[in-house]
């Protein structure tokens, strides 16, 4: 992707990914390469990783996936029937928090962060509308390591919008996203490098 692919127009406002009802904004790379690489080795050796749990129809469900959850306060977080409670934030992810909210002018005082090993890992249709998490806020998500495909699918028209997560990216999803829109990171039989999404997000 061209960085001008990224803007509407000259005025650098970025466009839309979704044709409707929400805003998605992708930012394409906002690391170099170098520090991405150390990000994503920090995030990868140093956080808390551990198998994420749901329950579907009263079924427990333990994913091969990782996540590691990190908020300003040692609260817990609702989601699939199952609570998570919070660890404080490592420095470095303190300050890669800060680098987000510089580009994208929103503050976060969470951070959901999922560990996908191979191709074989991936997350299904969902929409990130927890009642823990503010109506309509920001979610910031900050890609590591292998590129990944990302899906969208309006909740009513069914309408898809895709894009590639890269190395080092950074996309922002706002406004009614959330009530309106699915999102998802499908599984993919290609050989792909781990990778790590830290999901920056607004608690109440
Ligand atoms: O790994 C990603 O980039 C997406 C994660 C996601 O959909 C979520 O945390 O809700």
């Amino acid at each position: 992707m061209m960085l001008t692919d990224l803007f509407e127009n000259d005025d650098m406002k970025l466009i839309n990914l979704l044709p409707q009802e929400g805003a998605v904004h992708y930012y394409g790379k906002i690391l170099d390469k170098a520090t991405a690489d150390a990000y994503f080795e920090k995030c990868r050796s140093e956080l808390s990783w551990e198998h994420d749990r749901s329950f579907i129809y009263g079924k427990e469900i333990v994913t091969k996936r990782k996540i590691a959850w990190y908020a300003d306060e040692l609260v817990s977080y609702t989601y699939s029937g199952y609570t998570k409670m919070a660890s404080a934030w490592p420095s470095f992810l303190q300050e890669i928090k800060q680098v987000v909210e510089s580009h994208c002018g929103d503050v976060f005082n969470s951070c959901l962060c999922n560990f996908y090993h191979s191709g074989a890992e991936g997350m299904g249709w969902h929409s990130d509308a927890e009642k823990d998490l503010v109506e309509n806020g920001v979610i910031a998500a900050l890609s590591l390591g292998g590129e990944r495909k990302f899906l969208f699918k309006h909740k009513g028209t069914g309408e898809k919008a895709s894009l590639v997560l890269e190395h080092g990216s950074l996309l922002i999803m706002k406004g009614s996203t959330q009530a309106n829109w699915l999102h998802s990171l499908p599984k993919t039989k290609k050989d792909v490098e781990p990778r790590v999404s830290l999901t920056f997000r607004q608690m109440r």
